[in-house]
């Protein structure tokens, strides 16, 4: 009510939105840069230019952002983008952090 703020610290509607996360390639000396503008193209959905320009991006920077998500989607893409690597036996590493 029109008194109760003072007195009880009435907590006001709390309506954050949920938190976004980038999802990050790493460098390495191994990985085939085809690999990973493969990799941009298809988890990623970057046209070709647009992959080679974040894989060189992180060829010479050492990591580089390749999309923003949700939590969960940002996590299912890292995973997926770690397991297909693997499967080709390249050290690609994929991670993710609070944008
Ligand atoms: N540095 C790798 C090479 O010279 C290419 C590369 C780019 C590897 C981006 C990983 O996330 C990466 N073959």
């Amino acid at each position: 009510g029109s008194d109760d703020g003072v007195a009880l610290q009435e907590a006001k509607p709390k309506l954050k939105r949920p938190p976004l996360y980038k999802v990050l390639l790493m460098n390495d000396d191994y990985t085939p840069m085809e690999f990973v503008v493969e990799i941009l193209q298809t988890f990623f959905a970057m046209d070709r230019s647009k992959a080679t320009q974040v894989m060189l991006q992180v060829h010479t920077k050492g990591s580089g952002v390749c999309g923003v998500y949700a939590r969960d989607v940002a996590e299912s893409k890292v995973e997926q983008v770690n397991e297909y690597a693997r499967q080709h036996q390249h050290p690609l590493l994929c991670t993710m952090e609070e944008a």
